[in-house]
């Protein structure tokens, strides 16, 4: 089988933002769009050409016509084998645990996460490194570089593969092996967590959960974990079938688009535990009854309780958040003697330190949580480490949640979400904070006097690479703190993310409104940077 040569001219703006080249669907869907761009991983990823490739998808509109050109093009490139989940299917966490588990040289996941699918909505590209995990600054740098002077791709012709059967067929002299997507990811979870605990919890006939799929990709993993091996009855997987449009949804697992579990775990009849996940399966947020759990302060939980589950038995090693996570999880880390560690948004921040055996679980504020059992953040994962806690814990939700903060203290905490803004008046808005941060420190704001204020700049430990303007963060006395940045995944004018967090010590005052606890914070924050002035904006549009 030929390859054939296929001219080509640059696209402007294939640079990868927080998570892999995230556009419309109508930009994907342009000759030779996602071409250039597979061929610049290709180009600049060496390893490729006589290797195995990982490809799947959160089963989002276009995945299945994406990976058709994406195989003709690896066999195309010289790739000795494809491994393909059935039916284009792979969660973000689960393609991370087969790169890793058949030692392949690297993987593309197709999804554009939690922004919505279908003709009109998002699609997104990303490459992850051998490792497992989302390919480091160097290298997006490097495929984006590529993408500004390329000139020609390769491609086969060839019928399209049968996505939906089973097993091994040839493109050319490349294998595509089309494997279960969920088999091996089930075997990893299974060998973390103490399934015959959760099981015993499932039929003690006094719990109750609900597991929203969101009609996106965890659909399948779920019902084979809870329902199947762990014998929750069946039902518990609400929206478990993967949707092209995600049912029209915004599969984003937070308060305002999960809104229907969140009712099913509100009064007297709610359930013990409800949780959910995104489109591409790597974000989770978990409820107990009437109560909604931070993840900033589920990260620091399932620190302080890892050595209560077989995967963690021995304790960590060490814990990261992104910077704008709140700083529960340092207060753990402190407590065990272990370093915790402050990256960047973004989970390929977390991979060195996990590579490098620093830290055993990370997190981020935005609904992400993981550890070093593969090298991307994991949704059912963090179900599972709770539903292992309820086991063993014999409580709910609630008491774990308070009880942590009786030891440890609250960090009250919040995000405040500006969408789609005019782009020019967001960057306006974060130059006029960048003048502002040479004179913060030592100012009184209301209550709060600042400690510090800068933008924040990033040494990776292990390899010293760089990474600068990374968000402003303004610190007070006491440990709260102001941030803002510009979201790297949006597809639509410029999203503006305010977080805002506060340190309460004392246990009578853990029982506040988080909004109301946090209101004098609020205010600070939108005078500060003249957010109505600016954006024409008086409230956020997601609050978390
Ligand atoms: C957002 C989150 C960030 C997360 C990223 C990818 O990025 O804030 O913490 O790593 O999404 O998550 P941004 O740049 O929009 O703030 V996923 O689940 O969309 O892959
Ligand atoms: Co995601």
């Amino acid at each position: 089988m030929e390859a054939t040569v296929v001219e080509t001219t640059p696209f402007s703006g294939q640079k990868p933002g927080t998570s892999g080249l995230r556009k419309k669907v109508k930009v994907f869907q342009q000759a030779h769009y996602l071409e250039n761009f597979v061929q610049a991983i290709f180009d600049t990823q060496e390893g490729l050409a006589g290797g195995t490739l990982v490809v799947g998808g959160d089963g989002r509109f276009y995945n299945r016509e994406a990976i058709q050109i994406i195989l003709r093009m690896a066999a195309a490139n010289g790739v000795a084998k494809v491994l393909v989940g059935q039916g284009g299917i792979l969660s973000t966490p689960a393609a991370s645990c087969v790169i890793r588990k058949y030692k392949t040289q690297g993987g593309i996941i197709l999804s554009a996460s939690h922004n919505p699918g279908g003709p009109d909505e998002d699609f997104g590209i990303k490459f992850n490194i051998g490792a497992g995990g989302p390919a480091p600054e160097a290298v997006t740098d490097a495929i984006f570089a590529r993408t500004e002077s390329i000139d020609r791709y390769r491609i086969v012709d060839a019928d399209p593969v049968d996505l939906d059967q089973i097993g091994e067929v040839s493109l050319g002299a490349m294998t595509v092996s089309v494997i279960d997507p969920v088999a091996d990811y089930a075997a990893l979870m299974e060998s973390l967590f103490d399934f015959n605990a959760i099981h015993q919890l499932f039929n003690s006939g006094n719990f109750r959960m609900r597991f929203d799929a969101m009609h996106a990709v965890t659909g399948p993993y779920a019902t084979e974990i809870l329902e199947n091996r762990l014998g929750a009855e069946p039902g518990t997987v609400m929206n478990g079938t993967p949707l092209p449009d995600f049912g029209h949804g915004h599969p984003d697992p937070n308060l305002v688009h999960a809104h229907d579990l969140v009712m099913l775990t509100q009064g007297a009849e709610g359930l013990d535990f409800g949780a959910a996940s995104d489109g591409d399966g790597d974000r989770n947020m978990i409820l107990g009854r009437d109560f909604f759990v931070t993840p900033s302060d589920s990260l620091a939980v399932l620190a302080a309780n890892a050595h209560l589950t077989p995967g963690y038995r021995s304790g960590i090693t060490g814990v990261a958040r992104s910077m704008p996570t709140s700083q529960a999880a340092d207060r753990v880390a402190e407590a065990l003697g272990v370093e915790c560690y402050e990256t960047p948004t973004g989970w390929k921040f977390f991979g060195n330190l996990l590579d490098a055996g620093k830290i055993t679980l990370c997190g981020e504020e935005s609904f992400g949580t993981g550890s070093d059992h593969v090298r991307e953040k994991d949704g059912l994962w963090a179900v599972l480490f709770w539903l292992n806690l309820l086991a063993v814990r014999h409580q709910s939700v609630a008491d774990i949640v308070t009880e942590h903060w009786r030891g440890f203290g609250r960090n009250y905490y919040t995000r405040h979400d500006y969408e789609a803004l005019d782009s020019d008046a967001a960057t306006g808005l974060m130059s006029h904070l960048h003048i502002l941060l040479p004179d913060l420190p030592g100012k009184q704001l209301g209550d709060f006097k600042v400690d510090y204020a800068d933008d924040f700049a990033y040494t990776d430990p292990v390899d010293g690479s760089v990474s600068t303007g990374q968000g402003v963060r303004i610190g007070f006395e006491g440990g709260s703190r102001i941030i803002f940045r510009l979201s790297g995944t949006g597809t639509q004018g410029a999203t503006l993310r305010v977080y805002i967090e506060q340190f309460e010590p004392d246990p009578s005052r853990h029982d506040q409104p988080v909004q109301q606890a946090l209101a004098p914070l609020i205010l600070i924050a939108r005078e500060l940077a003249q957010i109505e002035a600016r954006t024409g904006r008086s409230e956020p549009d997601v609050i978390t």
